[in-house]
């Protein structure tokens, strides 16, 4: 896979993309990453790449003919490239978005910046996408997040905890919680199950604690979640106990 970052702080990408997974990502051929100057793009001689706001009001906003032009380029080298633009206003980035981005041959990340970017840019990407309700300052760091969530579902980038055997669980629920050595740890121990050794007990126990978790911190993931009757046994003890204690 081919993932293109258009941005005016090319800069930026530099540590993130010479990190860890996607490194070896890249060392793998899984994946090859071309970061893409907006600035490169301008005609005129102070290379501007922004503008005032149409209607008045603070901030600048980044101009149509730049981000048009490097977005012609890249379609005009490869018409398959899905142009993605990272907005505030974008439809939420999920890990279904997130494997339909994966199947793709060749992603453009175009990252927005100052009060964002010129509205008619719409017209020229395929969709526009936000990582979360929360104010970032542009959309690179969105883009490195999308990067990360796509490259790892790459085939050959994780091993056997990788993604076909990561679909294959995928249970729409929090992870059981991880433990390693030492078994005490200032006075908290790790849970006499996990030492037991009797495989069926460890992933009973780890399931019904991803129940207890899941009901706990985001009981809205349960409305989704692929549950067993076991589960929903679980679930409703659990329901119980807590009643009792409430009331
Ligand atoms: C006051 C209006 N602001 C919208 C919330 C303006 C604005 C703030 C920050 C416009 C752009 C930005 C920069 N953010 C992104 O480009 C961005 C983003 C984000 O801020 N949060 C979550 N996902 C994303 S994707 C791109």
């Amino acid at each position: 896979m081919r993932i293109d970052l258009l941005t005016l702080f090319p800069d930026f990408f530099a540590g993130p993309l010479t990190q860890s997974i996607l490194r070896r990502a890249q060392e793998q051929g899984a994946v090859s990453f071309r970061v893409i100057n907006l600035r490169d793009f301008t005609t005129d001689r102070h290379r501007t790449a922004d503008d005032r706001p149409f209607g008045g009001g603070p901030g600048m906003v980044l101009k149509l003919e730049p981000l048009v032009a490097a977005i012609r380029a890249v379609r005009a080298e490869d018409a398959a490239v899905w142009v993605v633009l990272l907005s505030p206003a974008g439809g939420l980035l999920t890990q279904k978005k997130v494997r339909e981005l994966a199947a793709r041959s060749h992603l453009l990340l175009v990252c927005g910046h100052y009060e964002g970017v010129d509205d008619r840019l719409a017209h020229y990407v395929d969709e526009e996408l936000s990582i979360g309700d929360y104010v970032l300052t542009g959309g690179e760091p969105a883009a490195v997040v999308v990067a990360d969530a796509v490259v790892r579902l790459l085939p050959a980038v994780l091993g056997c905890e990788g993604s076909a055997a990561e679909e294959s669980f995928q249970t729409g629920l929090l992870d059981h919680p991880h433990y390693t050595r030492p078994r005490v740890f200032e006075g908290h121990a790790v849970p006499e199950i996990l030492l037991s050794g009797d495989h069926a007990a460890v992933a009973r126990w780890r399931r019904q604690e991803a129940l207890r978790r899941t009901l706990r911190r985001r009981p809205d993931l349960l409305a989704r979640a692929a549950l067993t009757p076991a589960d929903r046994d679980f679930l409703a003890r659990l329901r119980e106990i807590s009643e009792q204690q409430d009331g």
